[in-house]
C-alpha cells in the first residue's frame, strides 16, 4: 500500500465536529425544502412537524423516508429547490420502465460534486502523475461526466473514452500510457479479455496502476479477479443519481468499507421492513439525507442498498463513516422457495471456484408452484466440454458448494469460453421469469 493521502481536511474530524456541521447543515436544509419545495413543506406538515423541530441529529428518524416513486410523481423537476435559470446541468437514470428520475445542479453543487469525487479518486491512489481513462458512457448518466471533474481537479490527464469501442480503449491505454482505469467492474473484465484476444497481456503489457471501479456491485472474489488480469489495485465507489451520482462514498486503499463524506450526507441504516433505524455494524438498507446540495436536496433516500455503517477510525487515518460493501438491493433479492439469496452470494462462490470464469447468468422461474434457479457459468477452458466425467464432477462441485454456502439447489450449467453477455456498463446477470418477485 502506498503512502496514503487525503485530499481534503474534512475527511478527518472528530465525531463531535461532524455532529456539529451535520446538524448546522440538516437544519438548514429542512428550512430550505420547507420553503422551497412544496412536496417537502406538504410532507413535513403532514408528519405534523415544523421546520424548526429539527434540535438534534436524533430528530432527522421523524421525517418521513423520501423514495423513487416520489421522483416519478413529481417528474421532471418537481423536487428542485432552484429555479431552473440556476440548474447548469441535468443528468437523469434509466428506469426499467416509464420515465428516468431527472437531477439537476446548480454551479456550487457542481463544485461540491468536484470536490467530493477529487477526495474518492485520490483516496484511490490516483495523482495529478496519472493519466485515467474513463470508460463509464458519456451522456445523462453521471457516472462518467462526475468522475470526469475530480480526476481533473487532482490533475490526472483525463481520456474521456466513454464506454464501448473495447478495442481501441486497449489501443488508446496502451498509446497513451493509461495508468488509471475508471468503468464498470464487468465491463473491466470484458476490456482485459478483448484485450488478450488482440494479444495484449493486460497485466504485463499496460501500465495500469489503479482501477476505479463503481455503478454496480462487485464481490471480493471479482476484486481479486480483476486485480490479477490487470495487475492493477481496484477500488471501488458508490453513488446514485438521486443523490450526485458518483462521489458519495468510495474505498481507500486500506480497502475497509467505503468512506462516505459525513460533512455532506448524512447516511442510516434501517430495517427495510419495519423503517426502523438499526445500530451501528447491523445490515439493512441505506438511507441518506443530503446536507449541501442546493439544486435537489433530498431528505432520508431509502437507497434500496444493503450494507452496514463502520465508525472506527481507518487505517487510512480519515475518521468519516464507512459502509460495507453493498449486499445488494432490497428490491434485487431472491426469494426461492423462502430462501433469500443475492445474487452477489451466488457470484463469490463461482467466481471463488477453480475452473470457471467470472462470466455467468442466473435465471429463476417458476416450475407449478417451485421456485427454480438455473446458472450458466463460463469455463475457462473450452475442452472440458469434451470430456463427461471432469464435466460432470466440476459441475457436481459448484452445485454442492451453492448448496452448502447458501442452502439452495440451482441446476448449474456450465458454457463455453465467451458464449454468455458480455456488459459495457452496468451488468445485468439475473433473469427472473416469475410472475411476481
Ligand atoms: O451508478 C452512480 C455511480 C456511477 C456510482 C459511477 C459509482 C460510479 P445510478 O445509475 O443512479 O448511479 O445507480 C445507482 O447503482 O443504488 C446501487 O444499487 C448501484 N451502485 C452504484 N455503485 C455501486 C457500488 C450510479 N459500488 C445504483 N456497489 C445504486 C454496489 C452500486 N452497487
Amino acid at each position: 500500500m502506498n503512502q496514503q493521502r487525503i485530499w481534503s481536511t474534512s475527511e478527518t474530524l472528530s465525531r463531535d465536529e461532524y455532529h456539529a456541521i451535520q446538524l448546522k447543515r440538516l437544519k438548514d436544509t429542512v428550512d430550505r425544502v420547507c420553503r422551497d419545495v412544496p412536496y417537502y413543506s406538504e410532507m413535513i406538515k403532514n408528519a405534523g412537524m415544523q421546520p424548526g423541530d429539527i434540535k438534534d441529529l436524533d430528530d432527522l428518524s421523524a421525517i418521513p423516508f423520501t423514495v423513487k416513486e416520489d421522483f416519478r410523481v413529481n417528474y421532471p423537476f418537481g423536487l428542485f429547490a432552484v429555479p431552473k435559470q440556476q440548474i447548469v446541468r441535468f443528468h437523469a437514470s434509466s428506469g426499467t420502465t416509464g420515465k428516468p428520475t431527472v437531477v439537476g445542479y446548480t454551479k456550487n453543487d457542481m463544485a461540491t460534486w468536484t470536490e467530493l469525487i477529487a477526495r474518492l479518486v485520490t483516496m484511490a491512489g490516483v495523482t495529478d502523475e496519472d493519466v485515467a481513462q474513463i470508460a463509464f458512457g458519456y451522456g445523462l448518466f453521471t457516472g462518467a461526466f462526475g468522475l470526469h471533474q475530480g480526476l481533473e481537479h487532482v490533475g490526472a490527464s483525463v481520456i474521456p473514452m466513454s464506454s464501448g469501442n473495447t478495442q481501441k480503449q486497449i489501443m488508446i491505454m496502451q498509446d497513451f500510457g493509461t495508468t488509471a482505469l475508471i468503468s464498470t467492474p464487468s465491463y473491466a473484465l470484458h476490456m482485459a479479455e478483448v484485450a488478450m484476444e488482440m494479444g495484449v497481456d493486460p497485466a504485463n503489457d499496460l501500465n495500469l496502476k489503479w482501477g476505479l471501479f463503481g455503478g454496480e456491485g462487485s464481490t471480493e472474489a471479482m476484486r481479486q479477479e480483476i486485480n490479477r488480469v490487470w495487475g492493477l489495485f481496484a477500488t471501488e465507489n458508490y453513488g446514485m443519481s438521486e443523490l450526485m451520482g458518483p462521489g458519495v462514498s468510495g474505498e481507500c486503499q486500506a480497502l475497509k468499507g467505503m468512506h462516505i463524506s459525513e460533512d455532506h450526507f448524512i447516511p442510516e441504516i434501517i430495517d427495510p421492513a419495519t423503517g426502523q433505524v438499526l445500530n451501528e455494524g447491523e445490515v439493512g438498507e441505506l438511507v441518506i439525507t443530503t446536507i449541501t446540495k442546493e439544486a435537489l436536496p433530498i431528505l432520508r433516500y431509502r437507497t434500496k442498498d444493503i450494507t452496514s455503517l463502520h465508525y472506527e477510525t481507518c487505517d487510512c487515518g480519515r475518521t468519516t463513516v464507512r459502509m460495507a460493501k453493498i449486499q445488494g438491493r432490497s428490491d434485487d433479492m431472491l426469494i426461492l422457495g423462502g430462501v433469500n439469496v443475492f445474487p452477489s452470494q451466488i457470484e463469490e462462490v463461482l467466481v471463488s471456484s477453480d475452473g470457471i470464469g467470472p462470466h455467468y447468468q442466473i435465471k429463476v422461474f417458476k416450475q407449478g408452484y417451485l421456485d427454480r434457479i438455473e446458472v450458466d457459468v463460463e469455463l475457462v477452458d473450452a475442452e472440458v466440454l469434451d470430456s463427461f466425467q471432469l464435466l460432470d464432477s466440476l459441475t457436481q462441485s459448484i452445485r454442492n458448494r451453492l448448496r452448502a454456502v447458501l442452502g439452495i439447489d440451482a441446476k448449474v450449467t456450465l458454457v463455453e469460453p465467451r458464449s454468455l453477455a458480455r456488459f459495457e456498463g452496468k451488468a445485468k446477470r439475473v433473469i427472473d421469469m416469475r410472475e411476481e418477485k
